[in-house]
């Protein structure tokens, strides 16, 4: 990896004289009051403290006095810990590592950081949710930002992007509107990080751009099971440019090594009363543990002709190109091996901007993307407090960095000399500009007159939202017109619900009629006129994140419930198969004590099952003993286990004294319920497992 360098604009040259407390001395008082001092507390002054137990007072029991500077300092700082959170993607977790590329992609572009397969250019990841504070819960319905920061050798590059690969609005001109739509509402102050209320779809149902990425807001990717487990997306057309300056278009996509899942909506509900931090414990877990999230970036490039020859304009980011169109080309990959030192001054500090592009890679027209080139270094001036948060450690570039910026708040660079300005005469080693290594513009032809208009090429805002609904598999399709019943449900507004459903009609009939009869309002679609008709294109299976789902439990959680007199040997072959198939096994008792297996063997349990239910694991054991199993049946917290996890449609092992549990629960045996009375059992349950879920038996318990 390459080492982190000097960044300082004018390098060198500090001053280096030993400060008073290392100089070598005979001895002396100097030296003394060093080796005292240790790992003292101190003051930001350097002064060591004393007492940080007790405040000065005039007397044992009279009142604080002013002249208290140790506690003043101490509380002043602390009044101001906080900075202003992001007024989008508040809440956020990130994590340290490396992209390396496949191979060099010197045709195509000549970034640096992708045309060396030998270099592991450092990155730093933030994953978001969009609408919530950041102490809000991991598990809304929401997009979530997948914003990634490479420290290339040439400079900073963001790529500042979504798990959605399209967008709710057109113009960078709406985003307020969308954003405080989408919010709580002003005058109540709730609902916090949920668009289940009236603004949000008052907002999108008057804004029929939306209406694509609503389909994908309400489909499984706005529930992820993972944050490593997100698909991302550049989302805007962006451009390469070659060395020899030849452009073209590209989209930048990343996928999951170990795919992609999501949990039901029912199970984010409780997920987040459960565990509000679902998604940031997992990632620090899994990164703790060795387990290091990666994901393949792959790009779709095309040229003008291409992009003509598209049924759409590749510069509205309300349009995705299907990867059957336009395949995915891989080109590299990305690790994250390291959890952050420290939340706030990393994760929290972070400043990501879609501006920060090295040579080699350019921006596209997209007048969303054009806005965002503003807002993003606009906003770090009231969230970091000035001009200067470059200089905050997570957010400074890995490579030298010279120039004149000077002053202002919060410097904490000492530039050296007397000159700040270019040209100069007085310093012939200064920092000059560099035509031949410098960025360079790709010098696309503009023309035409100034206006404000919506182009004719971004009028179809259905049949995109159509292809999307169309390609997904039938649970998916289940669990979208669901989320729009359950959204529109706690809509008050009946004529907003009612244009909705109109909507919903030019994207699918069918769906609309689903969403229709889940609100019991048949019939009750607004007749809504569309700006274009609605038109049907080839349908794009692998938008579906089921169909290309490949049986794994990679990544994976086994919750295994246990009780007294439990069977060390079962236990002892479902460990080993967990670690076989790179799943995490945690045990559940019926407190955090330990327990005794039938042959006298003990273990602590990771949780008690009253604090970990069945919604926190990908799958569940119930690895439990005839003499207890009555008791446990009159459990609430052991009942209701199961009965999640059965309506939740999760394969469920079982040794056969835990059979009355189920009987109790009225879990229909299926493919997903598995007897493990041997290794062989083992075996069967891990390879149900695998698959997740048993949708078939979504028809019993209507999940
Ligand atoms: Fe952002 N967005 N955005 N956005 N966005 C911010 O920048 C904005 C958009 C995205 O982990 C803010 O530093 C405008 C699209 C992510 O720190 C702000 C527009 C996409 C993150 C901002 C958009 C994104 C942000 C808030 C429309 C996907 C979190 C705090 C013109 C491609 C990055 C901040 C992190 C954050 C503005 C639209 C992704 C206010 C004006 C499209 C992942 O500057």
């Amino acid at each position: 990896m390459t080492k982190p360098k000097n960044t300082s604009p004018t390098p060198a040259k500090r001053n280096t004289a030993p400060h008073p407390f290392e100089q070598a001395g005979n001895g002396g008082e100097l030296h003394q009051t060093t080796d005292q001092r240790g790992h003292s507390l101190t003051t930001n002054q350097g002064v060591v403290i004393a007492d940080d137990q007790n405040s000065l007072t005039a007397g044992e029991r009279g009142p604080t006095l002013l002249e208290d500077f140790v506690l003043r300092e101490k509380i002043t700082h602390f009044d101001h810990e906080r900075i202003p959170e992001r007024i989008v993607h508040a809440r956020g977790s990130g994590a340290h590592g490396y992209f390396q590329a496949y191979r060099d992609l010197g045709e195509l572009t000549c970034a640096a950081f992708l045309r060396n397969p030998d270099v592991l250019t450092p990155v730093f990841a933030r994953f978001s949710t969009v609408a919530g504070g950041a102490g809000s819960v991991d598990l809304p319905r929401d997009v979530r930002g997948f914003a990634v920061k490479f420290y290339t050798e040439e400079g900073n590059f963001d790529l500042v992007g979504n798990n959605i690969p399209v967008f709710f609005i057109q113009d960078a001109m709406k985003f307020p509107d969308l954003v405080h739509a989408a919010k709580m509402e002003p005058d109540r102050g709730y609902p916090q990080a949920a668009t289940a209320h009236d603004t949000f779809w008052d907002f999108v149902s008057l804004m029929p751009e939306s209406m694509h990425m609503i389909l994908w807001a309400m489909s499984d990717r706005a529930v992820p099971r993972s944050l490593r487990m997100m698909e991302g997306f550049g989302v805007h057309t962006f451009r390469f440019v070659s060395a020899e300056g030849k452009s073209i278009f590209v989209k930048f996509h990343w996928r999951p090594r170990i795919g992609s899942a999501s949990v039901l909506w029912d199970e984010a509900v409780k997920i987040c009363g459960a565990d509000p931090d679902f998604h940031r414990r997992d990632l620090y877990e899994a990164i703790e543990r060795g387990d290091f999230p990666e994901w393949e970036l792959s790009v779709q490039t095309f040229d003008e002709a291409t992009a003509e020859s598209l049924p759409f304009d590749v510069l509205d980011p309300t349009k995705l190109i299907p990867e059957e169109t336009l395949p995915l080309q891989p080109i590299g990959k990305m690790v994250l091996n390291r959890n952050p030192d420290n939340f706030f001054a990393e994760t929290e500090q972070v400043a990501f901007h879609p501006g920060h592009v090295v040579p080699g890679i350019d921006f596209s027209d997209d007048p969303l993307l054009q806005g965002r080139l503003f807002s993003y270094l606009d906003t770090q001036l009231s969230r970091l407090g000035g001009p200067n948060f470059h200089q905050l450690p997570i957010n400074r570039p890995r490579c030298p960095m010279h120039n004149f910026q000077r002053d202002a708040l919060m410097q904490t660079d000492v530039p050296q000399g007397r000159v700040n300005y270019e040209p100069n005469s007085l310093a012939p080693e200064s920092p000059k500009e560099n035509p031949a290594a410098g960025f360079a513009t790709h010098p696309a032809t503009q023309s035409g007159d100034k206006m404000r208009v919506r182009p004719e090429s971004f009028r179809d805002h259905y049949s995109q939202a159509r292809l999307f609904y169309r390609s997904m598999t039938a649970p998916e399709q289940d669990h979208i017109a669901s989320a729009f019943a359950f959204e529109l449900g706690k809509v008050e507004t009946v004529a907003i619900r009612r244009r909705v459903l109109g909507h919903l009609r030019h994207v699918d009939p069918e769906l609309c009629d689903r969403v229709e009869r889940g609100l019991g309002m048949e019939g009750q679609a607004d007749a809504i006129a569309p700006a274009a008709p609605p038109v049907d294109l080839d349908l794009s299976p692998t938008l579906s994140l089921l169909a290309k789902a490949k049986p794994t439990l990679e990544g994976r959680k086994i919750g295994v419930l246990v009780s007294e007199g439990y069977d060390s040997a079962i236990l002892d072959a479902l460990q080993t198969a967990a670690e076989t198939e790179g799943a995490v096994l945690e045990l559940i008792g019926p407190h955090v004590g330990e327990i005794k297996s039938s042959s006298g063997q003990t273990l602590t349990p990771h949780h008690a099952v009253a604090a970990a239910p069945s919604v926190l694991f990908d799958t569940v054991v119930l690895a439990i003993s005839g003499p207890v199993v009555d008791a446990m049946k009159q459990k609430a917290a052991v009942m209701n286990f199961i009965l999640d996890a059965y309506a939740h449609l999760k394969i469920i092992g079982y040794t056969p004294d835990a059979m009355p549990l189920l009987d109790r629960a009225e879990a229909a045996i299926d493919d997903g319920i598995v007897e493990i009375d041997t290794r062989g059992g083992v075996t069967s349950y891990i390879d149900a497992a695998k698959y997740g879920r048993v949708w078939s038996r979504a028809v019993l318990v209507q999940a």
